[in-house]
């Protein structure tokens, strides 16, 4: 009996945690499959294509609501109308924590990915939670030069939540690192901005601005 109600608590604490992407919309909701690459077992169809959502040629806002304490994150691009190979990085690997509100205002595209009008896409979002769980979501998007920035309400970062960049600096960086540079705290910094990825620097500056005006 015990062992059953246990169960249920574990089963129950799965079903409700997980994470939703509210920016571009996701596919559909993957909550009960959730662990199912690519797209969360939410496949597209004609009616989960009704939640594409036009996003600017350059690149655009992601918004995403996580309910774990923390979760490593990846968000990745797969271009055609249905794709499959989710293989462009749109930002650098992160570990998210606390809860609420994600946003990254305007996640650029890495060079050489040039959409044109008209183009699709689908923008994949990972984490792997603390138990090394994957758990996967998608958004359909087109490109298009009509798409609307989402309002503030839809992209914002809640108070509280953070990003810090999973940083591999490789050979290269560590030999453009000062030698003499002893201090944690600087050691840190120079983490953050040598990630190839600015918009990791912005969000962590737009929160940082969030914290202050708390
Ligand atoms: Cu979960």
């Amino acid at each position: 009996m015990k062992a059953s109600l246990i169960t249920t608590g574990i089963f129950a604490s799965v079903v409700s945690a997980h994470f939703s992407v509210t920016y571009p919309y996701w596919r559909g909701n993957s909550y009960p499959t959730q662990w199912t690459y690519p797209c969360g077992g939410v496949i597209a169809n004609e009616t989960t294509d009704q939640n594409r959502t036009l996003w600017p040629l350059d690149g655009g806002a992601i918004a995403f609501k996580p309910t774990h304490d923390w979760a490593q994150t990846y968000i990745n691009m797969g271009l055609g109308a249905n794709a499959t190979q989710l293989n462009i990085t749109l930002v650098a690997p992160f570990n998210q924590t606390s809860n609420g509100t994600f946003c990254f205002p305007k996640v650029t595209l890495p060079e050489g990915v040039e959409p044109k009008e008209g183009d699709k896409a689908t923008i994949q979002v990972i984490q792997l939670s603390t138990r090394g769980g994957a758990l996967y979501n998608c958004a359909d998007i087109e490109f298009s030069s009509k798409a609307v920035d989402p309002s503030p309400e839809v992209c914002f970062n809640s108070t509280g939540v953070g990003a810090q960049p999973l940083d591999y600096d490789g050979p290269e960086e560590i030999k453009d690192d000062d030698d003499k540079d002893d201090d944690d705290k600087d050691d840190e910094s120079s983490a953050i901005s040598v990630n190839p990825n600015t918009i990791i620097s912005v969000m962590l500056g737009a929160l940082a601005v969030a914290g202050l005006m708390a």
